[in-house]
């Protein structure tokens, strides 16, 4: 098994760990974050074991636009039509710390810029 199959979103993703799951087909999880920075905080996370998106192949184009189209049924779905910040921390200067790829939704307030 290779490190990116065993990140702590693999095991949601095998339900061998619990999560608040908000969405999901066959390509895409959706679930709140547990450590929440706005009162809506959703990950989305493609169910192939991408590390971020700076390591993504030319044959992820079709999942990672699928993730994007994603982002706007979680956020239509969570309600958040004043807007939202749509965020993927990527490596070590990044803030990354789960490395299996993920969107973060932050919404239900006000988000100001730029972020820390
Ligand atoms: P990042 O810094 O971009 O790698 O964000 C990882 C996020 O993942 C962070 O906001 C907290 C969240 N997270 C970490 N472990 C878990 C978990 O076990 N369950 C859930 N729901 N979220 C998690």
């Amino acid at each position: 098994m290779s490190e990116t199959t065993d990140t702590i979103f693999s095991k949601i993703i095998r339900r061998e760990i619990p999560a608040n799951i908000v969405y999901e087909d066959d390509l895409a999880l959706a679930f709140t974050d547990v450590n929440p920075q706005a009162p809506v905080h959703i990950l989305i996370i493609p169910k192939k074991p991408i590390v971020n998106i700076a390591t993504a192949e030319p044959e992820d184009q079709a999942l990672l636009g699928h993730l994007l189209l994603t982002v706007q049924k979680v956020a239509a779905q969570a309600r958040l039509e004043n807007g939202y910040r749509v965020v993927m921390n990527t490596g070590a200067d990044g803030g990354q710390t789960v490395y299996h790829l993920h969107i973060h939704i932050l919404g239900g307030r006000y988000l100001s810029w730029p972020p820390g």
